[in-house]
């Protein structure tokens, strides 16, 4: 627990107003359009979610692993990969929405200076100049948003996951140079969308008896697996990622209410259309 207690206390706190909307994603794994990258088959998907959240007045809360920093060793050709993506990432920005914290795949996020060079701004071909992106970011390892009267702590999950926290080089390692090989030849993670919401992951249970101990709302990622409590009882929510076969899922919250949402393509006749369904809602309050 003692490692939860000190990210709690390090935690950035960040005031939101009664009318402020947010959607929560992370698991992007956005990486370089090469047979690793996950991301790639749901990138439009990613851009209509994203275009329709920035229309619609949100904040865009990225939650973790956004970016696949380990597969990947030059960090400039994933903004170049989805430059059109970054540069919706940077209107939030520039609006003011964009709180982004970061996971074990792009811990490096914590350094300045990697995030002063791959991200504060990029090269443009077309003008043979550089042009700002997302200049000057912050970005956390948590953030504590204070919400109507309450504390949601966001983090990305990896710090209670031995494998990807305290040995995160040796795990970067073996993503790298082997497991990275055995995707190549075919090998991949099993990522459909599982259908139950209610039941977590192991390694989340540390996180969830801490959210009880401490009666605390906590938001997390990294599993890649949507986690969303019905009873009252329990405030530990997960957004899942968004590279499931099936589409993205995220988590939104407005108007007092949290709700786990999906987004699919669905075919029809010749067109593909992009779908938003709600897959579960509740009210948010404290745990008595
Ligand atoms: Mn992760």
């Amino acid at each position: 627990m003692k490692k939860l207690d000190k990210l709690l206390k390090r935690a950035k706190v960040v005031p939101v107003k009664n009318s402020t909307k947010m959607v929560i994603m992370s698991d992007i794994h956005r990486g370089i359009n090469n047979v690793n990258d996950n991301f790639h088959k749901n990138k439009l998907l990613y851009e209509k979610a994203l275009k329709h959240y920035y229309k619609k007045r949100f904040t865009y809360v990225e939650l973790g692993d956004g970016d696949d920093m380990w597969e990947v060793s030059n960090y400039h050709q994933i903004i170049t990969t989805y430059l059109d993506t970054f540069k919706i990432l940077k209107k939030f920005y520039l609006s003011n929405r964009l709180l982004m914290i970061y996971g074990n795949h792009d811990i490096c996020k914590r350094n300045k200076r990697v995030l002063e060079k791959y991200f504060y701004s990029y090269h443009d071909k077309k003008k043979m100049k550089n042009e700002k992106l997302l200049n000057n970011l912050d970005v956390y390892e948590s953030i504590i948003l204070d919400y109507r009267g309450m504390e949601i702590l966001m983090l990305h999950g990896h710090q209670v996951d031995f494998l990807n926290s305290n040995i995160w080089r040796i795990s970067r390692f073996l993503v790298r140079y082997v497991w990275k090989k055995l995707e190549t030849i075919g090998f991949r993670a099993p990522i459909t969308l599982a259908k139950n919401y209610e039941i977590p992951n192991k390694k989340e249970k540390k996180l969830i008896g801490f959210s009880n101990k401490k009666k605390l709302m906590i938001i997390a990622g990294h599993t890649h697996k949507a986690i969303f409590p019905t009873n009252n009882a329990s405030l530990y929510f997960n957004d899942g990622s968004c590279i499931h076969k099936d589409g993205l899922t995220c988590l939104e919250i407005k108007n007092g209410k949290i709700s786990l949402i999906k987004w699919f393509y669905k075919a029809k006749k010749n067109k593909i259309l992009f779908k938003r369904k709600i897959l579960n809602e509740r009210k948010l309050c404290k745990i008595t």
